[in-house]
């Protein structure tokens, strides 16, 4: 079948809310070589932000975007277990702490972040969602990560990742971690804005940030 094929009924799938043929064209995705990355974003995220744009504009409910949602948690389980399985053999870069800010519990791109930066080489440490301020002080404490990743999917919620980069500088640690934030409402001028080292537009991009901040750079990374 072919790769365009593939990706066309992994959107329609979403649209459908249809988990099992999510399911099914991800093993055909994987089966047939597809980049599990290129799969998930242009196959599954493609059609789910649809379903959120159609929801933001009053044309869609809520449930239907949970069973948009769980569509694509449904096929990018198995897409986000090719992904590591394709980065296994890669040497430790770093140490990755990762969570969705406090409010928010949107954590299927951090997932994949999260699985793409493990893939990438390096060890993670996810915290899930809705985490409070003060636990991520705590862990960047107890773990001392080389990065924390903060997730933010609404406009609402951008304003904790400000939140918890004054609580680690308040706790006297934002010197000993690099912050990185993401998601899709965050932008290079919002993460200046509230003192953050980087953003990162997707988890191709996050790869590249981290790996930047690392002092490490990816063979095919552009320039
Ligand atoms: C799926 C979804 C849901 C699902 C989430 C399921 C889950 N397990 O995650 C459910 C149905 C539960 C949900 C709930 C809600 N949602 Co919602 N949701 C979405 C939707 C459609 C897609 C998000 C998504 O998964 N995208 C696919 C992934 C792959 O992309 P991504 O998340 O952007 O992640 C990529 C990048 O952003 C980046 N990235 C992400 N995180 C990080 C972190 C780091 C460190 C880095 C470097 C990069 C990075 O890399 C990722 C991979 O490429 C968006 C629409 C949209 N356009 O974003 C609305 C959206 C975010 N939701 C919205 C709303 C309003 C809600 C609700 C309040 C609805 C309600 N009335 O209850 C609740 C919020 C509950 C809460 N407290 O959080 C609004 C937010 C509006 C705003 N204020 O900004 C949106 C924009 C929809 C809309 N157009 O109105 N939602």
């Amino acid at each position: 079948m072919e790769c365009n094929t593939i990706l066309k009924q992994l959107s329609e799938a979403v649209r459908d809310y249809d988990n099992d043929r999510a399911r099914r064209f991800a093993e055909k995705a994987v089966e047939q070589g597809i980049d599990p990355v290129v799969a998930l974003e242009e196959g599954l995220a493609k059609a789910l932000r649809d379903v959120g744009d159609l929801f933001g504009q009053g044309e869609a409910f809520i449930t239907e975007l949970i069973a948009a949602a769980q569509a694509m948690e449904a096929g990018a389980e198995i897409l986000n277990k090719e992904i590591a399985r394709r980065g296994a053999s890669r040497k430790s870069v770093g140490r990755f702490l990762i969570g969705t800010v406090k409010g928010d519990i949107h954590s299927i791109g951090k997932n994949i972040v999260a699985t793409m930066l493990q893939a990438a080489g390096f060890e993670i440490f996810d915290l899930g969602v809705d985490v409070p301020t003060e636990i991520f002080v705590e862990k960047v404490k107890e773990l001392s990560p080389d990065i924390l990743g903060l997730s933010a999917l609404m406009t609402t919620t951008m304003a904790m990742q400000r939140e918890v980069i004054a609580a680690l500088r308040d706790a006297g640690v934002r010197q000993e971690v690099k912050v990185v934030v993401g998601g899709a409402p965050v932008t290079a001028k919002w993460a200046a804005e509230i003192g953050a080292d980087a953003c990162g537009y997707d988890a191709d991009h996050a790869v590249d940030v981290a790996l930047r901040l690392m002092g490490e750079v990816r063979d095919d990374a552009p320039d």
